[in-house]
């Protein structure tokens, strides 16, 4: 396996460092900066895949967009960081795979559109808090009935949530009245594979 990661500064690709650190696979990063102005990820990453975002993954010959799709395929691949069983636990691994990019982070793209736009921002970030609430809501029931986003054990499930919940300690009021989600957010921190997959990464303005 000769793996690349087109990684960009302070973004969503820190959550396959991460992985791939706890997989323990080799890697090779390529690195990215955003556009201080804009935030835009460089023209350069266009000519790895149409899209220019990150990640992306590149497998030999496979190239790879889409973070959970990729968190899917090193999952398969190494047959590790997978549900645990193929009840409860693969329904619950299913759901939280999805829900990161399909839900949380939607309303938290909103939100940071929103504060952007002048005069008007401050008025349409509160109409979104409501919307983002609910979900962090959701979050913090779940993270208070069992340790993990799929059960009992860490899987790539937590690693897809991570990226949404430290981007909403940032933006979106997620702190201490969400006390079983601070506890999760502070136990991966911990992690040894974390911790290595930051220092690798670069910058990252959300752990
Ligand atoms: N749903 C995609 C989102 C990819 C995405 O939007 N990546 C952001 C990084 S946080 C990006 O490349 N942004 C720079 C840009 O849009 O120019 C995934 O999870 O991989």
């Amino acid at each position: 396996m000769s793996l690349t990661v087109h990684h960009l500064n302070h973004s969503r690709s820190q959550r396959l460092l991460w992985l791939l650190e706890e997989l323990q696979l080799p890697y090779e990063i390529r690195f990215y900066e955003r556009n201080k102005a804009t935030m835009l990820a460089p023209p350069e990453l266009k000519q790895v895949h149409p899209l220019g975002k990150s990640p992306v993954l590149e497998d030999g010959p496979i190239k790879l967009v889409e973070t959970g799709a990729i968190c899917e395929y090193l999952v398969d691949k190494t047959g590790r960081l997978g549900p645990t069983d193929q009840g409860e636990g693969l329904r619950n691994y299913r759901q939280f795979m999805h829900y990161a990019e399909g839900s949380v982070m939607p309303n938290l793209l909103l939100m940071l559109a929103m504060s952007k736009v002048p005069l008007l921002g401050k008025v349409a970030v509160k109409k979104v808090q409501p919307m983002v609430d609910v979900h962090l809501d959701y979050v913090e029931q779940v993270l208070a009935s069992r340790p993990w986003f799929a059960g009992q054990a860490m899987t790539a499930a937590d690693i897809m949530m991570s990226f949404p919940l430290e981007a909403a300690t940032s933006r979106a009021g997620l702190g201490p009245s969400r006390p079983a989600t601070m506890a999760w957010l502070k136990k991966i921190h911990a992690r040894p594979a974390y911790q290595t997959a930051l220092k690798k990464g670069g910058e990252y303005a959300y752990a």
